[in-house]
């Protein structure tokens, strides 16, 4: 499959709206990649792969991670985090992605983990600030995004732990490892 197959079956899996955002993602997470040293044809890739199956019905993605095997403790955490393992397990079982840095940055891109590669964090921070984003605290973390990459991304889980904690939510652990690393190893 080529890339503008790839492009044309993904989007058919979604609303017009999120094909916007994607669209959002791939061009930040281009400059990002750019601006920070990662490798922009990775980062473009794994953008427009990053929220393939979003819209997928609850138990279509529980499927694709019980198929899978690897993370089977995500399912007991919030659904919102599922579609980031299921999209990448899809990534590479129907669209024939093999580049583990690809599928692991779509895979952590919802929730971040400890040790995050430098194409995990254009990614997860396109994501956080693509200009369709509108959230308290969005243009604070486009401007850390000029200069400082972990700045950033550390701004953007505060911004998501705090949502979760005001509304009473679950944390991933995986989110709290991903900040408390940023902090630790700077
Ligand atoms: O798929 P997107 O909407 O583009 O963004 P995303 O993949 O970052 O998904 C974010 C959603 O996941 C957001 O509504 C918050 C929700 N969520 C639920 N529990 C957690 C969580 N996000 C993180 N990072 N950690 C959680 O524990
Ligand atoms: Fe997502
Ligand atoms: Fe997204």
């Amino acid at each position: 499959m080529d890339k503008q197959q790839m492009i044309e079956s993904i989007r058919s899996g979604m609303p017009e709206r999120r094909w916007q955002h994607v669209q959002g993602v791939i061009s930040t997470a281009i400059v990002l990649a750019k601006r920070f040293g990662a490798d922009p044809d990775k980062a473009e890739l794994a953008a427009i792969l990053h929220d393939l199956a979003k819209y997928w019905p609850v138990d279509r993605m529980e499927e694709a991670i019980r198929e899978e095997g690897a993370d089977l403790g995500i399912l007991s955490y919030d659904k919102e985090l599922w579609h980031a393992p299921a999209g990448a397990y899809i990534s590479r079982r129907d669209y024939g992605v093999t580049d583990i840095e690809v599928l692991d940055s779509v895979r952590y891109h919802t929730s971040g983990r400890a040790g995050m590669t430098l194409l995990d964090k254009v990614v997860c921070l396109a994501d956080y600030m693509e200009p369709g984003r509108d959230f308290p605290g969005v243009d604070g973390i486009r401007e850390l995004a000029e200069t400082d990459l972990d700045a950033a991304l550390r701004a953007g889980f505060d911004s998501t732990i705090r949502f979760l904690l005001e509304k009473g939510k679950v944390i991933y652990p995986l989110t709290l490892a991903a900040r408390n690393d940023l902090i630790r190893n700077p």
